[in-house]
């Protein structure tokens, strides 16, 4: 016998445990969401996170003033040169970066710690199924191919070009035309918009006029450095002071507009680059939000701003992503919407992992099992100040094992075991004392006489501080621990 549509209809609803009426009135208060997400932008770009720098993006400014800021937001890692790769696995699976359905290991089709039907769990498969319109725009490539298909609506293009057709308007137009044509067919479902960009990323082709403003230059670098380019962070350095285990890197020598150099005019043109490429960001976030009131929609709708994780351009002498000092290891995180107070701000301790998790939380629909994120919705409603007390980072995309860092509370350690034994370091830090994770050669009067900023003498690397043995012994042994819980694959030189 064949059920007439009605009938089938009604069973759903009973299945579902609700009436249908009652599920159109749950529908019409589900909330919405927006989901930014920047290509290679280091939290120390934006105002809320350095006061001293000289990006201005408004429209991020005012998410944080409406919404709460987070200090302790990190991506896992990464055993890519591409750190895109596994971050944005992890935020569309919330799945540990061990836990991937690659880890990295040479030869390896599948890794064995992932299961199998992990694309039907990510994302936008839990919203679709959860009744919600999903649509995303986006780069192209070292992405989550299996789960960026699952959106459906899809326009993904990378668009790194200076001029609006070709650059981060692009992006903002395919999330405009969805909301045009959402409002035209009167469309009441809540929806999911993944809204990513794919600038900052390099080459960072930047629109003129922001150019113009941030003293640079997209094609020539001149020989003294233009005083409107931003100024240098206190962390820069001219180089790197032992080999971070990644001959050759792209990142590090292939950049158009850097290469190989890292004076202060090459560097400081391309932060100029960088805070263009990040202001247009903003401008186009700002059409969308303005959108999005004008259709009376922003109040009820979960606004995330984030990155996949964060960039050096002359932090402790290098360029790329592929190291674990803070600046490249955190990632902004702003979260606004319904019952997040206004202004607010927390040390959270969050990876981009978690955020699969709490949004499916925000939207009281279950995380799906594979995911294995710690929702933080407890932080963003100010019940709690953390999700988890110790957080652990790995790259090794060059030499194995490569680095691996662990922080809890002030303290951070980060070991670099690389070029085939050749290198062993160990840097122990204080981040209450020393944030910009300063060591040696910043007390270079040479440096000094170029970032303008004399460190104390605790500002350094401490590892090898008897005063701090003890502390160094803790965290060592904290960070074999969290190697073995999360499975990391590899062992550095000195641990057994
Ligand atoms: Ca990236
Ligand atoms: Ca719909």
């Amino acid at each position: 016998m064949q059920m007439s549509k009605p009938i089938l209809l009604g069973l759903t609803f009973l299945l579902a445990g609700v009436l249908p009426g009652e599920e159109r009135a749950d529908a019409e208060q589900r909330p919405n969401f927006l989901f930014i997400i920047a290509d290679d932008q280091s939290p120390f770009d934006l105002k809320i996170y350095e006061s001293s720098s000289d990006l201005e993006t408004p429209v991020i400014d005012r998410l944080a003033a409406q919404g709460m800021t987070l200090d302790g937001a990190y991506h896992m890692g990464s055993w890519s040169g591409a750190v895109c790769t596994p971050s944005r696995h992890m935020v569309m699976s919330g799945r540990t970066l061990w836990h991937l359905p690659k880890n990295g290991v040479r030869g390896m089709k599948k890794n064995p710690l992932c299961p199998t039907d992990l694309a039907e769990n990510t994302l936008a498969a839990v919203f679709n199924r959860a009744g919600y319109d999903t649509m995303r725009t986006c780069k192209i490539g070292n992405s989550y191919g299996a789960a960026n298909k699952q959106f459906t609506v899809c326009h993904d293009k990378t668009s790194r070009g200076a001029s609006d057709e070709d650059g981060s308007a692009w992006h903002a137009e395919q999330v405009l035309n969805y909301l045009d044509q959402r409002a035209e067919s009167g469309d009441g479902d809540p929806f999911f918009i993944y809204y990513g960009f794919s600038h900052p990323h390099d080459p960072r082709w930047a629109k003129e006029d922001l150019l113009k403003k941030y003293g640079a230059d997209n094609n020539v670098v001149p020989e003294k450095a233009n005083p409107n380019s931003p100024h240098l962070p206190e962390n820069y350095l001219p180089a790197h002071p032992f080999p971070h285990g990644h001959p050759g890197l792209r990142d590090e020598v292939k950049v158009q507009g850097v290469m190989e150099r890292r004076d202060e005019p090459t560097i400081r043109n391309e932060i100029g680059r960088q805070f263009a490429c990040g202001e247009n960001i903003d401008v186009q976030i700002g059409r969308v939000l303005e959108r999005l009131e004008s259709m009376g929609e922003l109040d009820n709708t979960y606004v995330v701003y984030t990155a996949d994780h964060g960039m050096a351009i002359g932090r402790h002498g290098l360029q790329g992503k592929q190291n674990l000092y803070e600046h490249t290891w955190r990632v902004p995180l702003i979260v606004k919407g319904p019952g997040i107070d206004a202004g607010s701000r927390a040390q959270g301790n969050v990876y981009l992992l978690d955020v699969l998790a709490t949004l499916c939380d925000l939207a009281e629909i279950p995380a799906p099992p594979t995911s294995e994120g710690i929702s933080f919705v407890p932080v963003l409603e100010g019940e709690a100040g953390i999700v988890r007390d110790v957080l652990y980072g790995a790259y090794c995309g060059g030499t194995k094992p490569g680095m691996r860092c662990v922080r809890r509370g002030d303290w951070k350690l980060i070991k670099y075991d690389t070029l085939d034994g050749q290198v062993h370091e160990t840097q122990l830090f204080n981040l209450s004392h020393n944030p910009s994770e300063l060591i040696g050669e910043h007390h270079d009067e040479a440096v000094i006489a170029l970032t303008g900023h004399t460190p104390e003498a605790h500002e350094t690397n401490l590892a090898g501080d008897p005063r701090y043995a003890e502390q160094l012994a803790q965290m060592e042994a904290l960070l074999l621990e969290e190697m073995g819980r999360l499975e990391d694959p590899y062992r550095l030189w000195d641990q057994k």
